[in-house]
C-alpha cells in the first residue's frame, strides 16, 4: 500500500553531521511532521554511528539509499579515488558490519502520497541513478529522459547539496539540499517541508559547538570540513562545478 502523509520532512545528505541533524530534528518535532524521509548519504562523515542511531530510533522515518551509503557496503571495494579513500576508510571502521549491511539494503526510491500536494517520488541522484546529477543549471533536455518512467507529479532529489525548485515537463523537481554539508550562500542545515506546498527550509545550529564535536572525532581533514560548514562555497559556484561534472557524466 502506498505511503500516505500530510506533512513530510525530507532530510538529505546528512553525511554524519549529528549537530546539524539534531537541530533539524528539534525543528521538525516542533513543527509537527508525520513522516521523515531520509534521502541518502546518511552516515559518511564525522559521526556516522551516532547519526545512524539517531535516525533509526525514529518511528516516523523512512530511508532511501545514497551513493555514499552504497559504497560503504560490506564487500564493496575501496574507492579508487585517492581523495575519497581516507574518508571511506575512516567511516567503514567506525560502523559495524550490521550497520553497513543495513545501509546497503535500503531501497533506492520511495513514493509518498502527500495530502494536498499529490504523489511524490523521493530519490537520491535522479529517478534512475543514485549518482546522476541534477542542478538548477541542468538543461531541461538532459533532465527529460531521467523522468521518462516517472508517474509522480513531484520528484525530490539531492546528491549535489544545493537546493532548487524547478518545473520541468509538467513536473516539479526539487532538490532538498544538504542537512550536513550544504554548498549554499549561508551556513546552516538545509531540508524541505512538503505539505500543501513545498517549502525549502534552512535551520541554524551552533557551528562553534559543532566544530568542537567534529574536531574531537579524528575524522580526516576535519578542519577543512569545519571551514566548509562555517563558510560554504556559494550555491552558484557549487552548481556550476556539479554541472561540469554532469556534462562529463552524460553519455554523449
Ligand atoms: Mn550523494
Amino acid at each position: 500500500m502506498a505511503t500516505r502523509a500530510a506533512r513530510v520532512a525530507a532530510l538529505y545528505d546528512i553525511h554524519g553531521n549529528l549537530p546539524a541533524l539534531d537541530a533539524v530534528m528539534a525543528e521538525i518535532d516542533s513543527l509537527g511532521i508525520d513522516l521523515v524521509v531520509v534521502g541518502g548519504d546518511i552516515a559518511s562523515g564525522p559521526l556516522p554511528r551516532e547519526t545512524l542511531d539517531a535516525l533509526r530510533s525514529r518511528s516516523d522515518a523512512r530511508f532511501i539509499r545514497g551513493n555514499a551509503d552504497r559504497e560503504l557496503a560490506v564487500g564493496v571495494p575501496a574507492p579508487e579515488s585517492k581523495a575519497a579513500l581516507p574518508f571511506w576508510e575512516w567511516t567503514t571502521t567506525h560502523l559495524d558490519d550490521g550497520q553497513r549491511t543495513w545501509l546497503a539494503g535500503l531501497e533506492l526510491s520511495l513514493t509518498v502520497e502527500v495530502q494536498g500536494l499529490g504523489s511524490v517520488l523521493f530519490c537520491h541522484g535522479s529517478p534512475r541513478s543514485d549518482e546522476e546529477i541534477i542542478t538548477r543549471l541542468t538543461p531541461t533536455e538532459r533532465i527529460g529522459p531521467m523522468l521518462d518512467h516517472v508517474d509522480e507529479e513531484v520528484v525530490v532529489c539531492g546528491h549535489t547539496h544545493v537546493q532548487f525548485d524547478r518545473s520541468i515537463g509538467g513536473k516539479r523537481v526539487v532538490n532538498s539540499g544538504s542537512v550536513g554539508l550544504p554548498y549554499e550562500d549561508e551556513p546552516g542545515a538545509f531540508w524541505v517541508l512538503l505539505s500543501n506546498d513545498i517549502e525549502l527550509r534552512r535551520t541554524e545550529y551552533d557551528l562553534d559547538e559543532a566544530a568542537t564535536l567534529i574536531g574531537a572525532t579524528g575524522f580526516p581533514e576535519s578542519e577543512e570540513l569545519i571551514e566548509i560548514l562555517k563558510r560554504p562555497p556559494s550555491s552558484e559556484e557549487a552548481s556550476a562545478h556539479f554541472e561540469k561534472m554532469a556534462a562529463d557524466q552524460a553519455p554523449d
